[in-house]
C-alpha cells in the first residue's frame, strides 16, 4: 500500500528551541516510518522579517544538522530547502489569486508580528506568509501536517484554499489535516509564560535552545519566571508552573498528575532543578550529534541538494496540473 504523505517545516529564523523540539521535531521522528515525509527548511518564510544574510546561511545549516541529529532518517524523509525548489513560489502565486485579502487580514500571526515593527512597515511577504505555507503542503499532496498549536489557523486557511481551488478548477489537491501532539504543542516563554516560546526572540533567557550548553540550560530553567504560590500543581491561573509541568511531561513522557504526585510537599526549586536535568538529558545527545554534523558543511549541503532533487520530482507535475487547470499552461 502507498504510504500517506507528511509535510512540515521550520524557519531558520534563529536558534531552534525546546518548543520547536516538543511541538514539532519530536513528533516528526516518532511518525517518520509510517509515512512518506517531506521536511523542509522554510528559508523563504524566514525572510518575511529582516534577516542578516550571513547569519541566515549559517542558521539554514544548523536547522539541517538538527533535523538529522534528532533522528530524521533521509531514507524515510526528504530533507530540503524551500528556496531550492522554485515550484513553491510559483504555486504560491497561483494560490494568491485564490486567497482573499480579508482571510489573510484575519491571521493572528500576521497581526501579532506586523504590530511589532508597526503594521505599515510589515513586508508584503509577511502578509502572504500563509499562502506560501499552503503552497508548501499542497504541492506534495500531503495528508498530514505535524505542527505545534500556533499553526492551527494557518492549517485551516490551507484547507480552505485547497477546497476552494478544487471546487473552482476541479479536484486537484488533497485537503491536508493538522497533526498536533497531545503534550508540548504550546511551550511558553521562560521569561513570560503568557507568550509562546519563540526562537526569534532577541532575549536568550526567553528560550532554551536545542544547541545551548548544558550549564546554560540549567541556569535558564532555574531563572525561569515563577508565579505566586508554592504548590506544584497545574493550575490555569498559574501559567509559569503550568509551563514547567508541560515541558517536564512532554520531555520525559510522565503524565502531569504523576509529576504533581511526585512533587507533593516539594517546591519550585526542586522541580526546576530536576526539569533542568530532564531537558539536558534529552537534548545533550542531539546537541553533540548536531555539532559533529556542522563540522562537515559540504556533506550537509549534499544531503540538502539531493533532497531538493527528490522534492522537485514530486512538486513539478502537481504544479503543472494546477497551472493547466487555471489556464496558464
Ligand atoms: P519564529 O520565532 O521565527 O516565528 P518559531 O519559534 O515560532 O519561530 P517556527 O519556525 O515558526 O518557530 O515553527 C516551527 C514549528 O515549531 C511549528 O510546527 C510550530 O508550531 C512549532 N513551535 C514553534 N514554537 C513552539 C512552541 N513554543 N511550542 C510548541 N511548538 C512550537
Ligand atoms: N509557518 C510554519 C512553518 C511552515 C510550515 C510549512 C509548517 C512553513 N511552511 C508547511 C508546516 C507545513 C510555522 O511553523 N511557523
Amino acid at each position: 500500500m502507498q504510504k500517506q504523505r507528511v509535510f512540515s517545516g521550520i524557519q531558520p529564523s534563529g536558534n531552534l528551541t525546546v518548543g520547536n523540539y516538543l511541538g514539532a521535531l519530536k513528533n516528526w521522528v516518532a511518525i517518520q516510518k509510517e509515512y512518506e515525509n517531506y521536511f523542509c527548511i522554510v528559508d523563504l518564510h524566514a525572510i518575511t522579517v529582516p534577516q542578516d544574510p550571513k547569519v541566515l546561511r549559517q542558521k539554514i545549516r544548523e536547522v539541517a544538522a538538527i533535523y538529522l541529529a534528532v533522528g530524521l532518517d533521509p531514507e524515510h524523509c526528504v530533507i530540503f530547502r524551500q528556496s531550492k525548489v522554485a515550484e513553491h513560489t510559483e504555486l504560491a502565486w497561483l494560490l494568491n489569486c485564490v486567497a482573499r485579502f480579508g482571510e489573510l487580514s484575519r491571521m493572528t500571526q500576521f497581526k501579532d508580528k506586523s504590530q511589532k515593527g508597526g503594521a505599515d512597515s510589515a513586508s508584503a511577504g509577511l502578509f502572504d506568509y500563509p499562502v506560501l505555507m499552503a503552497a508548501d503542503v499542497l504541492l506534495y499532496n500531503a495528508h498530514l501536517v505535524p505542527v505545534g498549536d500556533d499553526q492551527r489557523q494557518h492549517l485551516e486557511l490551507m484547507r480552505t484554499l485547497a477546497r476552494r481551488f478544487n471546487h473552482t478548477f476541479g479536484d486537484t489537491f488533497v485537503v491536508p489535516e493538522a497533526m498536533i501532539p497531545p503534550t508540548g504543542a504550546r511551550i511558553m516563554g521562560l521569561d513570560d509564560p503568557t507568550v509562546k516560546m519563540s526562537k526569534s526572540s532577541p532575549v536568550p533567557a526567553h528560550y532554551v535552545a536545542i544547541l545551548d550548553e548544558p550549564d546554560a540550560v540549567r541556569k535558564k530553567i532555574r531563572r525561569a519566571k515563577t508565579d505566586s504560590g508554592s504548590e506544584i500543581k497545574a493550575d490555569p491561573e498559574r501559567p509559569a508552573i503550568r509551563n514547567l509541568l508541560d515541558m517536564y511531561s512532554a520531555m520525559n513522557g510522565k503524565s502531569i498528575p504523576e509529576i504533581e504526585a511526585e512533587y507533593e510537599g516539594k517546591g519550585y526549586g526542586d522541580l526546576k532543578k530536576d526539569l533542568g536535568e530532564v531537558i539536558v538529558e534529552g537534548l545533550a545527545p542531539i546537541r553533540e550529534h548536531a555539532l559533529e554534523l556542522l563540522d562537515d558543511p559540504a556533506e550537509l549541503d549534499r544531503i540538502l541538494d539531493s533532497g531538493a532533487e527528490r522534492a522537485r520530482k514530486v512538486a513539478s507535475p502537481v504544479l503543472r496540473d494546477a497551472k493547466t487547470r487555471m489556464g496558464v499552461e
